[in-house]
């Protein structure tokens, strides 16, 4: 196809890191050993249906080896991947309560990892398109000693990068260094991230809205307004779409326009999904393609967080959208409050 440039991850981080002439190559390196680490996450998704078929049993699959339940082995290969390379100073996952330390035997980076290693993984069984997230932050404690938990306890504002996996029809790599949202398609035949999607902007205002809906009765009265005002008030009510997986739903609205949405409710008071490992990360892609990301009341990235695997309601997407569901759920508490 004559003027068809193919741009690879790898190349595409290397020259926007040629921009910084004060920077040192640590975060192009860090960004390389994730997209090698998604890569083989990859093929373990693309495989999960042939655990039945190909004579795996139990826990023990035909070469003896352990079979891991998904979720727990892309959590162990992000571990692998990245404990080594001598740029990090700690991590964390959604998988595990404490922070992950490097090991000794490894030199200690400047930079803080958090992830998610396979979102929605209950959605695996039935494959459906599942994800993987992260987020780095430059550490805050001094250099060359172990990472801490007040590396990983940064407001979103503070992320240097974040990026997410989507394993779907295809494989789709979307990562933001601060200078816009770039996608990158796994070409199966090259083993290699090529860029599909340059500097991804989401339609101010879309025309899809995203949330569990089976959850109607536990909602805030605003939210209720919301979307009866999305589904009756205006004259091209909005498309629902629900997939259960917010790497694909937030991946969709992202290109589609529209709004995703796990608010707080009766029962779960702070929503369900995780601040800094899912919150964050896809605020700053949204928001580095114009979009926005709250809470309901402020934005996701400048919530101070106090621990590890706290949650907090998001509303996120199209960024008239979302203050608009912001201007609902704001009404909604002036007509409640007492006097
Ligand atoms: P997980 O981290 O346990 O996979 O849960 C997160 C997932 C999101 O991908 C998705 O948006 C949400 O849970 C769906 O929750 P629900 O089934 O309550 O609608
Ligand atoms: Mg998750």
């Amino acid at each position: 196809m004559p003027g068809t440039r193919y741009m690879t991850l790898q190349r595409h981080i290397i020259e926007g890191e040629r921009r910084h002439p004060e920077a040192t190559g640590e975060l192009s390196a860090l960004l390389s050993d994730l997209s090698l680490a998604a890569k083989v996450i990859s093929l373990e998704v693309n495989k999960a249906g042939l655990v039945d078929i190909v004579g795996f049993t139990d826990d023990t699959n035909v070469h003896g080896e352990q079979v891991k339940k998904l979720d727990i082995f892309a959590h162990e290969m992000l571990i692998r991947a990245m404990d080594h390379g001598g740029h990090l100073c700690v991590m964390a996952s959604e998988e595990e309560e404490n922070i992950i330390h490097i090991p000794r035997k490894h030199q200690i980076g400047k930079y803080v990892l958090l992830f998610d290693p396979l979102d929605g993984s209950s959605n695996i069984d039935a494959n459906v398109s599942i994800g993987t997230i992260f987020s780095i932050y430059k550490r805050v404690s001094p250099e060359h000693t172990p990472g801490t938990l007040e590396d990983c306890l940064q407001k979103g504002d503070k992320q240097v990068a974040a990026g997410y996996v989507v394993y779907g029809s295809s494989t789709i790599m979307v990562y933001t260094a601060g200078e816009g949202t770039h996608g990158f398609t796994l070409d199966p035949a090259f083993g290699e991230f090529l860029l599909s999607h340059e500097s991804i902007q989401i339609p101010s205002q879309g025309k899809i809205y995203s949330l569990n809906e089976g959850n109607y009765k536990f909602w805030h009265p605003g939210l209720k307004r919301y979307i009866k005002y999305l589904q009756e008030d205006l004259n091209k009510p909005y498309s629902a779409r629900y997939i259960g997986s917010m790497v694909a739903d937030i991946h969709r609205n992202m290109l589609y326009g529209g709004i995703f949405m796990y608010p707080a409710d009766a029962r779960n008071p702070k929503g369900k999904l995780r601040l800094m490992y899912e919150n964050n990360p896809m605020a700053f892609i949204i928001e580095q393609a114009g979009g926005r990301a709250s809470d309901g009341k402020q934005r996701i990235m400048e919530i101070q967080p106090e621990n590890l695997h706290e949650r907090t309601p998001l509303y996120i997407g199209s960024k008239e959208d979302v203050l608009m569901v912001e201007k609902f759920l704001a009404e909604a508490e002036v007509l409640s409050a007492p006097g």
